[in-house]
């Protein structure tokens, strides 16, 4: 990636550090779980690289609210490994039925799918453990919260609830608000619950919140649009991830519905009502502003 600095905060630095501080993390957050073949298929896919957006926007996001970052590592760990057994699920052949992702074969292909559905429960509960009972320095009412705002995220009224809706709407005519629906529960929850978790370990105050609220929200759904560009534009060998997988299982997309101009200019606009919120907070915000630029940027 180029480097892009602005008043003199380098964002491309920035990245790679926090990449490199939650590889460490993930690295060390799994043990001991037995038998082997559990912790080597939950390792597989934690592992294996992905961009870290979530863990970063709660390392920032703690920042931002006057937060010592380390506090939060644990909560940015919990947060990748309900990614990655989204992930994991979301590959299996009841659901998206893909066998590649991350650049490599998905787990149920290396473990099958009883280990890799699994894998992705004991990934998630230990999400929740991070937080609970590897939190140390946290005052117990802050992570009371971040339980609250990760359980809201991953379940039903988040996660869960989305991909019923997504895998319920292949090959049929879905409409925009159904269509944003299922983008801001399938992929929007969790980028939020990423900004709300690192502010609230922080203690930020409810002004603060609310407006992490608007900013999260707008860049959970840019970058779901952003996915869905992605999809018809960029190569599997890029992406890690089969491409044209949405137009293969007849899912409709924003390009679908409004095109590539308009939903790429869709995506911009929500990046800067994302940005536009955040102006009272203006140079301690730089991550966050510069993250929300990044999800328009990505090419993968
Ligand atoms: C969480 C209890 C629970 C169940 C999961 C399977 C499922 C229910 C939901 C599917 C959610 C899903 C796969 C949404 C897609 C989100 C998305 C855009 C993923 C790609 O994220 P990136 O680009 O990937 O950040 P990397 O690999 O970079 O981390």
């Amino acid at each position: 990636m180029t480097a892009v600095v602005a008043n003199g905060f380098d964002f491309s630095q920035y990245l790679e550090a926090g990449r490199l501080k939650v590889e460490q993390a993930l690295d060390s957050s799994l043990g001991p779980e037995r038998p082997e073949s559990l912790r080597e298929a939950m390792r597989y896919s934690l592992l294996a690289g992905g961009k870290r957006l979530r863990p970063i926007l709660c390392l920032a996001s703690c920042e931002l609210a006057g937060g010592d970052a380390s506090l939060a590592l644990p909560t940015a760990t919990a947060l990748e490994m309900i990614h990655t057994m989204s992930l994991i699920h979301d590959d299996l052949p009841a659901m998206d039925n893909d066998d590649l992702r991350r650049g490599r074969p998905t787990n149920h292909k290396v473990y099958g799918d009883a280990t890799a559905i699994l894998a992705g429960d004991a990934l998630l509960t230990r999400a929740f453990e991070m937080v609970a009972l590897r939190s140390p320095g946290v005052p117990a009412e802050r992570l009371l919260k971040v339980i609250g705002e990760l359980s809201l995220a991953a379940g039903a009224p988040g996660l869960v609830g989305g991909q019923i809706v997504d895998l319920a709407s292949e090959g049929v005519e879905v409409d925009l608000d159904t269509l944003e629906y299922i983008h801001l529960h399938k992929t929007g929850a969790l980028l939020q619950a990423s900004v709300l978790s690192g502010a609230l370990i922080a203690g930020a105050d409810d002004t603060l919140l609310e407006a992490l609220r608007t900013y999260s929200r707008a860049i959970g759904l840019a970058f779901q649009i952003i996915d869905d560009i992605l999809d018809v534009t960029a190569s599997s060998e890029v992406l890690g991830k089969t491409a044209g997988k949405d137009l293969t299982a007849d899912k409709t997309t924003y390009p679908k519905l409004l095109g590539l101009e308009e939903s790429k200019a869709r995506a911009e606009s929500l990046v800067k009502e994302a940005c536009g919120v955040l102006k009272p907070w203006s140079d301690k915000a730089q991550p966050l502003l510069a993250l929300a630029g990044y999800i328009t940027s990505r090419d993968r």
